[in-house]
């Protein structure tokens, strides 16, 4: 009888938890985007109540779990958002019928305004991320989102996911700056909700001098910089904060998700992409290079970027004080990010995207606000202020991919060149061979040399040997093979550059793909003379006709002396 019992209520328990496992899975699928491959198998999964309004559904054969965030209810919401009319806020701007959903914002904004000021959304993180520990005396940071004629919904969503997604003990304060928009009351009311302060500009200001204004408001030592159209996910800050805390030379960005601007689906993005740009600075999302793909074994490591995207970032107050904040003479829109990348890793610091911290945000197709000197204008004279302020030399290729921005206006840089002065900042050339390796330096049009000694020239003998010969006249396939392009510090044939085969005096040259970060392959002209940088040793053709090595440097040496003969 005993025996019947136990069996009974083992059968019962069993039972149960499958039941509360059923629950629980049903409770958690996705929504309409989830194809029925990705719908997990009943193998391997664990789930777990987390914080608030939270149910976790991990996986261990998925990079994305099932996990879907609720924002909290009741007690915990009303004591952070205490007591402010959202119905009041949000219905007196409505869309009215036959409106373009679309035309004051660039998004449809009756989809956002039927979502209301919150929802749950999906954790995009990869599942190792939820395991990942956090010191507990993490500092707490000010919020600063800056906006221009935001749509209500998207800024009350923006603000309530910060809210409520963030431990309450890290958000020191929320400040809007409310870019001189059209209705004061956008921002202002917004301030009845605890934590939320509203600074408004007397006039447009654009982006870049209201994020001044937000950072030198700010009482937290952390500034947090966020678009005024964003979702924050699941334990967004914790990462930021910790790395930024670990070293304050970091800025630090989540990876930003993408909320669609037709009907607002909060979708994840790829997490193996890091910002990049092209010569006439347009960003780009890039892939991670291969073999730092290759190298990452843990997904919840931090990802190095040449550049950030712009709008959401970490930043220690000091050091972005001490950096020199913004560039203010930059106006509306557009290449501050470029200048504050450069600026942060020429002068001493790191520029990271954190895996583990989601942040959806709106990208749009179109500006939805008005430039006061035009759009293209505007971009023109903040990239050209980037360009000219850390470029270097290679301003010369953002001129040549963008000739409209020559003669245009940009005011003066004397005091951003004097700030690079006294930070002591590296040079451009530094950023692109420590930085950014990958961004390809553009064949400079056209100037090719031949490389004479006497009558007697420079030239490739098939793969990768090299040698002397009679200097030929243009047309014949052998001119190819004595055609050098001089880009210092390379000396290249397409995409071969000359290399040295060891450090030591007579190590024969050779031929091998080009790589910026190769010492063997930099050259530098003395006198006549071709000087391997790092060697110290000369381009020799040891006499009478060997294959070309090189020697101690003697420039009057007729084997050392190559003097370069432009083809025209
Ligand atoms: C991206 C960045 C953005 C900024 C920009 C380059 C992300 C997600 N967004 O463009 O933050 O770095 O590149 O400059 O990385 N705003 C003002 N005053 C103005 C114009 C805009 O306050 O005169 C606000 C605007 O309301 C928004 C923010 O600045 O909150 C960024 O503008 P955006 O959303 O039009 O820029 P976005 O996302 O295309
Ligand atoms: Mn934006």
């Amino acid at each position: 009888m005993r025996r019947i019992r136990a069996n009974a209520i083992a059968i019962l328990t069993v039972a149960w938890i499958l039941g509360t496992f059923y629950y629980l899975w049903q409770d958690n699928k996705p929504r309409s985007s989830a194809s029925s491959a990705s719908q997990p198998r009943a193998a391997g999964i664990k789930s777990q109540k987390g914080s608030a309004g939270r149910v976790e559904i991990l996986r261990e054969d998925r990079t994305i779990p099932l996990i879907v965030t609720h924002v909290p209810h009741g007690e915990l919401q009303n004591q952070l958002v205490g007591s402010f009319d959202e119905k009041a806020y949000l219905s007196s701007k409505q869309l009215r019928p036959g409106e373009d959903p679309y035309r004051e914002h660039a998004f449809n904004l009756q989809e956002s305004d039927r979502l209301g000021s919150e929802r749950a959304i999906r954790d995009t993180r990869h599942y190792r991320c939820a395991s990942v520990n956090f010191d507990s005396d993490l500092p707490s940071t000010s919020v600063i989102i800056t906006f221009h004629n935001e749509a209500r919904s998207t800024l009350l969503r923006t603000i309530k996911s910060v809210l409520m997604r963030s431990p309450p003990s890290l958000i020191q304060e929320i400040i809007l700056v409310d870019d001189f928009s059209a209705d004061p009351e956008d921002c202002q009311l917004l301030s009845q909700i605890p934590k939320v302060r509203c600074l408004r500009n007397g006039r447009r200001e654009g982006l870049i001098r209201s994020r001044v204004r937000g950072a030198s408001a700010a009482s937290a030592t952390i500034l947090t910089f966020l678009d005024s159209h964003c979702e924050v996910n699941t334990d967004w800050l914790q990462p930021l904060l910790q790395r930024v805390k670990e070293d304050h030379t970091r800025v630090v960005s989540p990876i930003i998700d993408v909320i669609s601007l037709d009907n607002f689906a909060y979708l994840a993005a790829s997490a193996d992409l890091r910002g990049g740009f092209d010569w006439s600075l347009h960003f780009k999302w890039e892939q991670i290079p291969i073999e730092q793909k290759m190298a990452r074994t843990d997904p919840t490591q931090p990802i190095k970027t040449p550049v950030i995207a712009g709008g959401i970032f970490v930043m220690d107050k000091s050091w972005f004080n001490h950096l020199g904040q913004y560039d203010t003479h930059m106006d509306i829109w557009g290449g501050e990010n470029f200048e504050l990348s450069f600026r942060v890793w020429m002068c001493g610091g790191s520029l990271e995207i954190l895996p583990c911290s989601r942040v959806g945000h709106v990208f749009r197709k179109r500006h939805p606000y008005d430039f006061p000197e035009g759009n293209a204008l505007t971009y023109i004279k903040n990239t050209r202020r980037a360009a000219e302020v850390w470029m270097d030399e290679y301003k010369q290729y953002y001129y040549a991919a963008r000739p409209s921005a020559q003669g245009k206006a940009f005011g003066s840089i004397t005091d951003r060149i004097e700030l690079r002065h006294k930070l002591n900042c590296n040079s451009f050339r530094w950023y692109l061979e420590n930085v950014y390796p990958e961004l390809r330096i553009p064949e400079q049009e056209a100037v090719f040399s031949l490389l004479k000694q006497g009558g007697l020239c420079l030239e490739t003998h098939g793969a990768d040997s090299l040698g002397l010969a009679e200097c030929k006249g243009s047309g014949s396939n052998r001119v190819q093979a004595q055609k050098w392009m001089l880009v210092e510090p390379h000396i290249r044939q397409h995409d071969l550059c000359l290399a040295i085969s060891a450090f030591t005096p007579g190590s024969k040259v050779k031929m091998e793909a080009c790589n910026p970060k190769e010492p063997r392959q930099k050259w530098k002209p003395k006198g006549p003379a071709l000087q391997h940088v790092v060697s110290g040793l000369c381009l020799d053709s040891q006499p009478p006709i060997g294959p070309p090595v090189i020697t101690p440097c003697h420039p009057q040496l007729a084997s050392q002396s190559w003097e370069p003969q432009l083809i025209t």
